[in-house]
């Protein structure tokens, strides 16, 4: 608690000094993070907070190289690309926060899940303040603890003040701890200014803990001696309140304790004080002298996605005519068989095999561990895969329908996403998104939401059009250790007969199909839009080329530019709406890159910028099928 302790007030000084950017402090909160930490047993996961340097320095990493995190330095963490305590090691087994506060807790759930699985007979300990428990995170985290049966630990630090806001604008039960029983969860109250109380009630807790896999919450009873960060103050608290709880100091109560006690006498204290100082004074020499990052935007972008080391399995010459259903249930059967660490999630997939019956089979195949189902809890879900991803398992969620993938989008696009570039942890998750319309669902079970991830670098999203890309695709993208999500046109599940191959084979992610080729007009389009153009081609013979994207990020620009400069005249057609859509950015690409091949404008065609209507008539005309023959005329005649 001593090192923790003297570490933030020398970080204070640099603080004053410019030396350092912001600090959350913990002081005054040492005793919980140092005797959690201590209570564990190393090779345990540990997802720690802003405040909680006492699990740090209790796993022994060494001070230059967290002083060099927190100076943005190239041998920090995170090579100067997060700050402060935003990063993770796999090698001190921390796990820490993202900004966002809540979603680490499902996270916490999804490696204590893969410890559960292995048999590891592991727990994992995760923390949260009082404010971060308003958060659906924290309750979707610990309902799905409960219901699995996952050893997590869920330590709240009750600290009086989530920013400035106090315990009793925060919630209105009496004690945190009370929220356990809504879960069916076993909670304690435990002094977290008393190290020795949470160092010997927390050793019980989690020798329970291993043996028979149940969560347990735990709510430290402390206090936020200084401001939210060091720059706002504490001008909001009441003066006696703080001196009430500087009373209580856990390095200076311990202290007193040892002394009393002639655990320790005074020159030992003294000495250990002077060798902390003498640590943290080389350390802070060692990191200064460190050197800042050295890069370019080809090394940023190249760390934005984990590398893929898999290799290329080519489909087998026999086949069978089947629906995209069957393909994508079979490719969910081969992936099972091929990874032994996939894990399947998703509300209804197993018993009942998933609303689209992709799942159907997988339970009874290869058993309730791998194939699971979920409470309705989109983001806890998309975080246990993440969870998952670290301790080394790949992953599937199912989403219900992709319009619900609005409540797991944090996760999606602030942890998934960005977990490679920070520090380096992939995130191998595939989130399957049946989508689209033509199928009168209204505006909630309909949408085409591609745009929403599109813009998010870290994301990689696939979208097949045909039987045969999807099982291929989806393997692939399986296989692939990045984030990737897959979308699934309802529309076409049960539409499209194709000749699919038997057995395991995977295709490349980023090149796009040549379906039809022709001199006069190229259209780019995905998904359903390519149907729609195939329909037209049977009717209509028209000389044009038709590329079927197959995957959006990547994108295959070179299949893109090399039709453009062939026909010189270019329709982007997707089901979106226009606006802030993949295909205007296709569009915006191809006027800056393709510009001195074209004969026209560059077109796009989308569905309306409305929500889509549910009745068949107003649906047909949200879509843009009817104007698709008109508008390649206009670009025909230009
Ligand atoms: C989703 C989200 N909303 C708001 C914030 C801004 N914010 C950062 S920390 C914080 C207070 C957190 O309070 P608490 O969970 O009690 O932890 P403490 O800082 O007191 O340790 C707030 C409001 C945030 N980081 N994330």
């Amino acid at each position: 608690m001593l090192l923790p302790r003297m570490i933030e007030e020398k970080m204070l000084i640099l603080l004053r000094q410019g030396r350092i950017s912001k600090w959350f402090s913990g002081i005054g909160q040492e005793a919980i993070a140092v005797g959690v930490t201590m209570a564990m047993e190393t090779e345990e996961y540990i997802l720690p907070m802003h405040r909680n340097l006492g699990v740090f320095t209790s796993r022994n990493i060494p001070l230059w190289k967290l002083f060099s995190q927190w100076q943005g330095k190239a041998d920090g963490f995170t090579k100067g690309r997060d700050r402060s305590f935003h990063f993770g090691t796999q090698d001190y087994r921390i796990v820490g926060m993202i900004s966002h506060l809540g979603p680490q807790l499902g996270v916490a759930d999804g490696i204590a899940l893969a410890q559960k699985i292995k048999g590891t007979g592991m727990a994992t300990a995760v923390f949260t303040g009082e404010g971060g428990t308003s958060e659906g995170d924290f309750h979707e985290a610990l309902n799905v603890a409960s219901v699995w049966e996952l050893p997590v630990l869920f330590c709240i630090e009750n600290n009086g003040y989530g920013l400035s806001t106090p315990t009793s604008e925060q919630y209105a039960c009496k004690d945190l701890a009370e929220r356990g029983v809504g879960y069916g969860i076993t909670s304690h109250i435990i002094d977290g200014n008393n190290i020795v109380e949470v160092y010997v009630k927390i050793s019980a807790i989690l020798e329970q803990m291993r043996k028979d896999s149940k969560p347990v919450l735990v709510e430290f009873k402390t206090f936020r001696r200084r401001g939210h960060e060091e720059a706002s103050g504490t001008k909001y608290v009441p003066s006696d309140l703080m001196e009430y709880w500087e009373e209580r100091d856990p390095v200076s109560r311990f202290e007193h304790y040892l002394l009393s006690k002639n655990i320790l006498n005074p020159d030992q204290l003294a000495a250990m004080k002077q060798d902390n100082t003498d640590l943290i004074n080389r350390d802070l020499d060692i990191a200064f002298a460190k050197a800042l990052p050295e890069s370019s935007p080809s090394i940023e972008l190249a760390d934005v996605y984990a590398p893929s080391h898999h290799s290329r399995t080519v489909a087998s010459l026999s086949t069978q005519n089947i629906r995209m259903v069957d393909a994508l249930k079979d490719a969910m059967d081969e992936a099972m068989e091929k990874h032994p660490d996939l894990v399947v999630m998703g509300q209804d997939i197993a018993d009942y095999g998933g609303v689209f019956k992709i799942t159907e089979g997988l339970m009874e195949k290869y058993g309730r561990d791998r194939v699971r189902n979920t409470p309705i809890c989109e983001s806890a879900i998309v975080s246990v895969g993440m969870g998952l991803s670290i301790a080394g398992n790949k992953s599937v969620v199912e989403m219900q329908f992709a319009d619900f993938v609005s409540s797991g989008f944090n996760p999606i696009v602030n942890y998934l996403a960005k977990s490679h570039y920070r520090w380096g942890q992939q995130a191998d998750v595939v989130i399957r998104m049946p989508c689209g319309a033509g199928v009168g669902a209204g505006p909630f079970h309909s949408q085409s939401n591609e745009a929403w991830f599109y813009t998010v670098p870290g994301l990689k999203i696939v979208y097949p059009a045909f039987p045969s890309d999807a099982k291929g695709l989806l393997l692939e993208s399986i296989a692939d250790p990045n984030p990737v999500l897959f979308f699934e046109h309802k529309a076409l599940y049960r539409s499209i007969y194709q000749e699919v191959p038997d057995g395991y084979y995977n295709l490349p992610l980023g090149q796009a199909a040549l379906l039809h080729e022709g001199k006069d007009i190229s259209v780019i389009t995905y998904g359903a839009g390519v149907h729609w153009m195939l329909n037209l081609l049977q009717e209509w013979n028209i000389d044009l080329d038709l590329i079927d994207l197959r995957s959006l990020v990547p994108l295959d620009k070179a299949s893109i530019k090399a039709s453009v400069k062939k026909t010189g005249k270019v329709l982007v057609l997707t089901e979106d709406g226009l606006t802030g859509s993949v295909a205007s950015d296709i569009a915006s690409f191809i006027g800056e890159e393709c510009f001195e091949f074209l004969d026209a404008p560059v077109m796009r065609l989308g569905s309306l910028d409305t929500p889509i209507p549910f009745e068949k008539g107003l649906e047909n005309q949200y879509l843009p099928i009817d104007h698709l023959k008109t508008l390649l005329k206009k670009l025909l005649d230009y």
